[in-house]
């Protein structure tokens, strides 16, 4: 600005609005032929969990029918549902994973 030679600088500042991404679920379902350890494979491959944490959900999965894997954002849940459903296809087992908004 300049008013009656009296010169000035504006600043505008622009507001930080942090938006929260939606997260989804990345779950196992149980079926009768997929073995035990293949899925404890996977859960430790592509979802980064221990053996211990692994065999945990494997077993809650293998007694409930489903069970939780991780919680990521939408194209991250989309990759490991694709990449475990080509690995389940690749190895003729009929492990079934799934992606639902939390
Ligand atoms: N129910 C399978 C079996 O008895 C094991 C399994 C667990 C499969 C978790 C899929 C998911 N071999």
């Amino acid at each position: 600005n300049n008013d009656l030679g009296r010169s000035t600088a504006v600043i505008t500042k622009t507001k930080t609005r942090t938006k929260r991404p939606n997260l989804y679920r990345v779950l196992l379902l149980n079926d009768d032929y997929t073995p035990m350890d293949f899925v404890v494979h996977v859960l430790e491959r592509f979802f980064r969990k221990d053996r211990e944490t692994a065999t945990k959900i494997m077993w809650h999965v293998h007694n409930h029918g489903v069970g939780e894997c991780g919680v990521y954002t939408y194209e991250v849940a989309e990759t490991k549902v694709a990449q475990v459903m080509e690995f389940a296809r690749q190895h003729q087992h009929p492990l079934q994973c799934v992606m639902e908004k939390k």
